[in-house]
Order: structure tokens, then sequence, then C-alpha cells
């Protein structure tokens, strides 16, 4: 389970490792990344990821294949071998971790430095850690580490990661910044964080100070140029915003610049916050967060809105069609916004978890569950060619050159359950709904539900303590008119029923699930004229496939006074509620995509539409589609 508080922490929920799925939705996505694991071994060898570790281990020779961030690929593989054996222990996932364990044990350096390329290539360490990821790399090693020893037990790779820690501390500890080695005061910060938030729950994992001291230096360090390339660059590379680093975090106001570092960053900063029990630095990411939920977020929860830079844009600059909204983005939207929950208890940020994880994250993997986007796009065109390999236009792929989203999603759904719950000693708090068995402290339920499809919630007591405990339930921001046990409950906070439970009590939580139609505001010009589609926790699109024969996507427009109806479909796409709305078909060939205002457009000819949820989509071959869908209108 990622991210665990460590005991005197200030938090108010804290985590469960005995949550499981143990049915319907969730299980299925979960047992179709299960099955990508091996796949995704098999990838990282064609790809020469683990060949480079291999070979700086002397366990055969070559040379150093690709950028030098790819050793966090496989760490970040191993993280989802150690979780998935945490759901269902397996020897063959044991195996990896022990024979992958000892290849990245002896491609060690003997001073703990490790980083296979750079050694392969012999280059001087941390010569350009504005784009090197040393820094990077040992943090997804720190948390495959830390993953393995808390699913497992098992402490070999927790050792190559406390060497790693302690050199690193050694080098760019806060009692090092005054050494006067041109390295390291050249070298301060990684162009990309990540090692910020695995420090510390190296920290939470060993108990050693001195982890959570660096990463509240690097956290505190950043914002003064320190990890943005030195010298004149007109691109991205040159600008500190990229690398989060224009501002201190205690003065930023909004993430901005390369996204996954961003939102990467700024966990890291809240598990500092956390650790520290600094109130001024958890208001600062809070705020940060808040105003990127306002300003910077697309409808499905992606952040990511420029294609240079894999960045965030100025406030409200969200394009559909040009949407970055980067698969990782999400990942670490969604660890942040985790750490937040756990720090506060508050459910807006289990709301968010819900959104990014059904509409930013399950988008990115194909229903099968071993073909990944890396840029998430909400508006395919009809005829789109595919330019770049991360090109969604491609459609899905197994592998990409930069393989940073695939690994990441493998080990994101495989440590899924932790997301469902947490406990507090005097109860459980229900954050994701799914058919799940759930225990804190001596309190278990069952969770029997048909969600996202159905808002029906049945919690079975199967297990109480003789004493008054709280079961808290997440009634997300949408659910209007949801009640608990008959009663209504406000939507955008938690039902609370506290009492001396019995085994085999029932709580119910119906939350009534009509679709919903959104409109953006109106500086989000690209969206303006449509609206977007929900259903309970699911945003929805328009794919070709599903629409009249003969329709072309770009002509259909939505009658936003008729509700769409759902309609159950267990034969299509793993088994969908798709919802069927009313609306037209624009007629006639544009002369020109201009006309004076005013000027009628020819009658539009009424015809149906169908709706399937934004994740599903891309699984008949790469469609036309959209979110964003425009409204009927006569002028
Ligand atoms: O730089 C490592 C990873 O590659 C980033 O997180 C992604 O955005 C991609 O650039
Ligand atoms: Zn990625």
């Amino acid at each position: 389970m990622t991210a665990v508080p460590s005991p005197a922490a200030p938090v108010v929920l804290r985590p469960l490792s005995t949550n499981q799925v143990t049915g319907g939705f969730w299980a299925r996505r979960l047992e179709a990344n299960r099955a990508a694991i091996p796949l995704g071994h098999e990838r990282l060898v064609e790809a020469g990821h683990i060949g480079n570790l291999r070979i700086a281990a002397g366990e055969t020779t070559g040379a150093a294949q690709g950028a030098s961030f790819r050793d966090s690929d496989v760490y970040k593989w191993l993280e989802a071998v150690a979780w998935e054996h945490a759901r269902r222990p397996d020897e063959a996932l044991l195996d990896h971790l022990r024979s992958l364990g000892r290849t990245i044990a002896a491609a060690q350096c003997d001073d703990g430095y490790l980083n296979s390329a750079i050694q392969l290539r012999g280059e001087e360490r941390y010569e350009r850690l504005w784009s090197s990821h040393e820094h990077y790399c040992a943090g997804h090693l720190f948390q495959a580490a830390v993953a393995a020893a808390r699913a497992t037990g098992q402490t070999h790779l927790l050792e190559v990661a406390t060497r790693l820690a302690d050199h690193l501390a050694d080098t760019f500890g806060p009692d090092q910044r005054g050494a006067e080695s041109a390295r390291v005061r050249r070298g301060e910060l990684d162009g990309h964080p990540v090692v910020e938030m695995a420090l510390v729950e190296l920290y939470r994992q060993t108990g050693v100070r001195r982890y959570l001291d660096l990463a509240r230096h690097f956290v505190e360090a950043r914002g003064h140029g320190r990890a943005t390339k030195p010298g004149f660059d007109p691109s991205h590379y040159g600008d500190p915003a990229h690398y989060s680093d224009r501002l201190p975090v205690r003065e930023t106001a909004a993430p901005e610049g390369h996204a996954v570092r961003a939102v990467y960053f700024a966990a890291g900063a809240t598990d500092v916050a956390i650790e520290t029990g600094d109130a001024e630095l958890l208001a600062a990411v809070r705020r940060q967060y808040d105003t990127m939920r306002r300003q910077k977020q697309h409808v499905t929860g992606a952040v990511g809105s420029r294609w240079d830079g894999e960045a965030f844009g100025e406030a409200y600059e969200l394009p559909p069609d040009r949407a970055y909204a980067e698969t990782c983005a999400a990942i670490g939207t969604m660890q942040w916004a985790w750490r937040l929950l756990l720090a506060t208890g508050e459910s807006a940020y289990a709301d968010q978890i819900e959104l990014l994880l059904y509409n930013a994250l399950l988008p990115a993997v194909s229903l099968a569950g071993a073909d990944y986007f890396y840029v998430n796009t909400l508006h395919r065109r009809t005829g789109a060619r595919g330019d770049v390999q991360r090109s969604p236009a491609h459609g899905r792929r197994p592998w990409f050159n930069c393989a940073c989203c695939p690994p990441n999603v493998m080990r994101t759904l495989a440590g899924l359950p932790a997301y469902l719950a947490t406990g507090t000693e005097d109860g459980l708090q229900v954050h994701l709904y799914a058919r799940s068995t759930l225990t804190s402290g001596g309190f278990t339920v069952d969770v029997e539900t048909e969600y996202p499809w159905d808002g029906l919630v049945t919690v079975t007591v199967r297990e109480a303590p003789r004493r008054e405990v709280e079961l808290a339930l997440r009634v997300p921001d949408w659910a209007e008119g949801a009640t608990v046990d008959g009663k209504p409950v406000a939507p955008g906070g938690y039902a609370r029923v506290r009492r001396v439970f019995q085994a085999g009590e029932r709580v119910v939580l119906r939350m009534p699930m009509p679709a919903r139609l959104l409109v953006a505001d109106d500086r989000v010009d690209a969206a303006r004229g449509c609206v977007a589609v929900a259903r309970g926790p699911l945003v929805y699109a328009i794919e070709g496939p599903d629409q009249p024969s003969g329709v072309v996507l770009e002509d259909l427009r939505i009658d936003p006074a008729t509700p769409p109806r759902p309609e159950h479909r267990p034969d299509l796409l793993d088994g969908v509620t798709v919802l069927r709305a009313g609306g037209a078909l624009a007629t006639g060939p544009a002369e020109s995509p201009y006309r004076p205002y005013g000027q009628p457009v020819p009658p539009p000819r009424p015809t149906d539409l169908t709706l399937i949820p934004y994740y599903a989509w891309a699984n008949r071959g790469p469609h036309a589609m959209r979110v964003w869908i425009p409204t009927q209108r006569n002028t």
C-alpha cells in the first residue's frame, strides 16, 4: 500500500492494507492488469530496459539502450509485481522480485550510486541532473523497494534502496549544502521530481530520519532555478516552470509547467507536510490543488493541456482535441489527492480520486489490459492520422519508446484496493464503491454493488467490535437525492452511521444516477457551445461505431432538452451502460468554416446518439470520438 503515514504523523485517516476487491467491475479490470504484468516484463526485455541493468550488473555485455530514465520503468514494473503479489500471492511474481532484485543489487556501485545508463556510458554523475533523471530513478527504486517490503516482507531491494538513499543524503543532504563541490552546486536538484515522495516513504518504512530531512530539503530548495537547465535555452528546457522550479512551493499558486513533474512534486511536498506536521506547507499544497481543480483540469479529471513541454496550460486552457492529459499525470494527481485525503479527511479529495480513476486513468488502458494511451485526447476527429508515436490517433499501443505510462498503470491498478477505504481508531471510511471486503481493526464489512452502473451499495457487517464504531460512506458530489437506510444524505461528504454494529446488519446507500449534462465555463473556449455527459462517476463520449450508419461524428448535435436514457448492454465493451440521447445531424457541406453571424444554418435532421463511457473508447479500433458534444442550435 502506497503512502502510509508514520504513526506520529497528524493525519485524519489511515490507509488499510487489508482491502480486497471481491468481484464486479474492478475485479475484471484488475485481472486484466494482472494478465498484462508478464507482458510488461517481455516488453521491458525487448526494449532493452532490463538489459541495461543486466549489463551494469555484469550478467551480460553490450551498450546501454535509450534514455537515462529507463531504469525507472523497471522499478515501476517491480512495484506492480509487489502490489499484485499482495493482492493474490504467486510464486512467479516473487521470482521476478528476487531475480531482478539480485540484478539491481549487482548493478549498484560500491558507494551506493545507481543508474545503469549513466554507469554504462561512463557519464559524469549528476552533471546534467536537470535532464538525467538520476534522482527520479532512485525515487522509483525506493517506491518499488518499499512496496516489496510491505507486500512480501522481503528486504533485499530495500537494502539496495537504503544504500542509494544514504549516498544521496551524503551527496545532496541539507548538511552538504555548504559543500564547495561544483557538482553539488550545479546539479543540486533533479529536473524531474518523484524522489521527494519516495524518500518520505523510505523514511516511513525504515524510520531513518535523514531520508525525511533530505526530502524536505529537496522540497524547500526547489523554486530558485536550481533544477533548471543551466545557460540559455529558448525551449521549455530553459524555463524554470517546466521543472516546478520558478517559485518556491509555498508561493506557487497553481501547478505549472510539465504536468507529471508538477503533480509528483506537489505530492512529495504534501508527504513532507504530513510527516513534519507543517500546517503552512499543507495549506500551500491544498491551495495549489484547489486552483488546479477549478482552472486547469479537464472534465475527466485529467491534467495537461500542451504537447510542448507536456505541460499545464494557463487557467482555462483546456482544449479537448489537443489535450495532452498524460496518463502519468493522472496517476500523479491521484497520488496527490490520496495524500490530501489522508491529511484532511475531506471527501472532495476522494471525489477527485474517483473522477481520475474512472475517467483519466482507466481510459489509458485497453479493456484487454495490455495496450495503453500515453496521451488521452478528449476528441479524435474523423480520419485523424497519428503522427508521432504517442499520438492517440493511433489507438492504444503495447509500449512506447518513452515508456513511463504503461508500468505506471500496472502499479496503480495492482495497488488499487488500498484506495477503497481507510480506517480510524473508531471506524471505517469507504471512499470508492466496489464489490469488496474491508477491514479496519476488528470491524469487517462486505460491500455489494453493481457500481459504476448502479448506485445501490449494500454494506453488510461481517464482524464488529463490541463498542460503538462509525461507518462513513462517501456521498459523491454528484449524488443528489442519495439516501442511507432511506434517509436523505447530502452529496459532497460522508454519511456517518455510528452505533454498536452486529454481524449481519446492513447499511444501504442509494445514489440516483440520472445522466447529467455539464457545460464548461465560457473561458474554456474550445468547449463553448458543447455539453459533456456524465452518469454516476463516469464521463461519457460519442464514438463512431455506436452512431447510425453513415453518420460523420462531427455532424452530430445533442439535444440538451431530452434527458439521455441509460440502457445496460452486457454484450458491449465488456458490459457497459450506454446512454441514448436525442439529437440532430447538421446537414449540408460547408462552403467555408465561417459564416455571417445570424445567418441560419440548414435545418438539422433529427437523429439519435449513443454515448459510451469514455474509458471504453478505442477498443474497436481507433474511431472518431468526442467528449464535448455540440448542442443543437439555429444560428
Ligand atoms: O521524464 C520521465 C517521463 O517521461 C515523464 O514523467 C513523462 O512526462 C515523460 O516525459
Ligand atoms: Zn507517462
